[in-house]
């Protein structure tokens, strides 16, 4: 199975969209294997958001990002990478769908509820830069075969 990453961001915490959010992974049938609260720092961010270096947003994106600690959350499950993405939809909270998480709780480009890993090979990099290993935890959720058939399994 697929681990991916996700960032609750401030404006999630700020909000109070916490619980609501992580719901909806809970909902769809991906399990948590992993969860904590954390307070980024530049070094990470510059990391974390090295693709968006040269953009005139980047400070401000980071100095948003350090505004209130984040919650990061380790999901699991098959063709998670994809499908968590799918369900946080567009960047731009104005042009995301409505249903995406997004789309349903989001009107900036910036402060848009989540990060979400766009590929397996970034999910990989991600987890092991907010994760440590004996912070991931493997448990078999008692209905698993209730979420999947025999034969995705
Ligand atoms: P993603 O979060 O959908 O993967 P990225 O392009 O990786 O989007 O950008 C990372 C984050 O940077 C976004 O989630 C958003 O918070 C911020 N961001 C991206 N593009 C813009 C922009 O044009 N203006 C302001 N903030 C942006
Ligand atoms: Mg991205």
């Amino acid at each position: 199975m697929e681990k991916t990453l996700v960032l609750l961001k401030p404006c999630t915490l700020q909000r109070g969209l916490v619980g609501e959010v992580i719901s909806r992974f809970e909902k769809r049938g991906l399990r948590l294997a992993g969860m904590k609260m954390m307070q980024l720092t530049d070094e990470i961010l510059n990391e974390h958001y090295a693709h968006l270096r040269e953009k005139p947003f980047f400070q401000i994106l980071k100095d948003s990002m350090m505004s209130t600690p984040v919650i990061a959350c380790c999901l699991e499950g098959i063709d998670a990478v994809n499908t968590v993405r799918a369900m946080s939809g567009a960047t731009n909270g104005r042009n995301a769908v409505p249903g995406t998480i997004r789309g349903d709780y989001c009107m900036s480009n910036q402060q848009n509820i989540v990060h979400t890993s766009d590929s397996l090979e970034n999910a990989a990099i991600e987890l092991a830069r907010f994760f440590k290993p004996e912070e991931l935890f493997d448990y078999t959720p008692s209905n698993l075969h209730y979420l999947y058939a025999l034969d995705e399994l």
